[in-house]
């Protein structure tokens, strides 16, 4: 019964035809650069702290790219392995342990994957032990060219468990230009804003005033340093012409595993509810920049991790129709429901906190429009369809129905 569900479940998908609008396509062929950002949160975007910018560069290129201000994390235990699963896989991480350890010999349509048979040189660069989470073995299934690891690094800045995320940046678009052809996919994961946040005193360069001392004061010194990397690294990709024929995206990882409530309080000066403690705690920001900085503005709808590769084939102009991926392709105007992996869902109307939430356990039903519970009722639906979505991505992961499916589909067409 699971296995045909799950087969239902993609035969009304790819039965449905998507709306391509304008943007389908308008960048076929360009190079594609993602950096997931370790840690990096949605709440202090756009915040200042004693007069100074968290995330200046970041908020800088936000005037001309796409921002997504509800984009939420989809992982679980996984971590930043569920943030990439999710990202580039497009399925639901496991409800237990990491999908990149558990089932890494697995059939996925992986966004390089599918890149690469359309032409791409794909590669993926991280600089850490390549064994962590598992990524040797699964990047090798996931079809990328190379892995450039801790070892292609020159360790000439060493920060946190490795290179400096300045370094590694600068390293990585070295690559890109001198060893790699265009077009190209390249997947970025940094490191600097590692869990407990310490950064050098030389590299301190934000006045964390009455947070000083604190973890949550470490965390906003971090991500002010990453920021700044970044800021570099889009310096370093227009100085070297990789900047006009990229689409390039930037998005966090995972919350940063700082729960007290009454830290995000006194940084945000105003008292949060459940609802906002939630979102905080699972919303990380989303910046697209499409090689003419077209389509700016701020994206209010939900959006969430399993998004990236059906929209990003959008962007390529190829259809994502055959492919057994569940994200919502973000530019087709088709539903745009985000469930989180313990269950919490938002379609853009409620929000569902369900009652086993690790920060709250008493569960609700929010209604968006004016932010206060509502009968539980009119999460019903959509805590249904969350329910679904998460058992059939758990099940087409763990006995490998993506292969079984393709097999079956074969024979079926051969037959006929
Ligand atoms: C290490 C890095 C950290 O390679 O990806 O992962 P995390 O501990 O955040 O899951």
């Amino acid at each position: 019964a699971d296995v045909e569900q799950a087969k239902a479940f993609f035969a009304e998908r790819q039965r449905t035809a998507p709306q391509n609008d304008a943007l389908f396509g308008k960048y076929k062929d360009s190079n594609v650069i993602i950096v997931q950002g370790e840690a990096f949160m949605n709440f202090m975007i756009g915040q200042s702290i004693g007069g100074q910018e968290i995330t200046p560069h970041f908020n800088e290129l936000m005037k001309e790219s796409q921002y997504y201000s509800h984009f939420y994390h989809q992982t679980g235990q996984g971590r930043t392995s569920d943030a990439d699963f999710g990202a580039n896989i497009s399925l639901h991480p496991l409800p237990v342990g990491s999908a990149f350890v558990r089932y890494a010999d697995h059939t996925y349509d992986s966004l390089p994957s599918i890149l690469k048979d359309n032409g791409y040189s794909t590669n993926v660069f991280h600089a850490y032990e390549s064994g962590f989470w598992n990524r040797y073995t699964m990047y090798q299934n996931m079809k990328y060219d190379k892995f450039y690891s801790k070892n292609d690094f020159a360790q000439d800045d060493p920060l946190g468990w490795s290179l400096s995320d300045e370094s590694f940046f600068r390293q990585s678009v070295e690559k890109m230009s001198s060893e790699v052809t265009e077009p190209f996919y390249s997947f970025l994961i940094t490191l600097s804003s590692h869990h407990p946040y310490a950064l050098p005193k030389e590299k301190q360069q934000l006045d964390v005033g009455e947070f000083q001392g604190t973890m949550f004061g470490n965390y906003l010194q971090s991500v002010h340093y990453v920021d700044s990397a970044l800021g570099k690294m889009v310096e370093d990709l227009k100085n070297r012409g990789l900047w006009e024929n990229t689409i390039f995206m930037f998005y966090g990882d995972h919350d940063n595993s700082i729960k007290e409530q009454s830290q995000y309080e006194q940084f945000l000066g105003r008292s949060l509810n459940e609802l906002d403690m939630t979102q905080i705690m699972n919303e990380v920001p989303l910046l697209v920049h499409l090689p003419d900085g077209a389509a700016a503005g701020t994206i209010d709808e939900p959006s969430g991790q399993l998004d990236i590769t059906p929209s990003v084939l959008h962007l390529l102009g190829v259809s994502d129709q055959s492919y057994y991926h569940m994200g919502n392709d973000v530019y087709d105007g088709s539903s745009r429901t985000v469930v989180l992996r313990n269950g919490t869902f938002s379609d853009g109307s409620v929000f569902y906190i369900p009652s086993d939430d690790y920060i709250y356990e008493s569960g609700a039903c929010y209604d968006l429009s004016t932010r206060d519970k509502t009968d539980s009722n009119a999460c019903r639906p959509g805590h249904d369809e969350a329910t679904k979505r998460l058992h059939v991505s758990d099940t087409v992961i763990t006995y490998d129905l993506i292969q079984r499916f393709r097999e079956e589909d074969s024979s079926t067409a051969t037959s006929q």
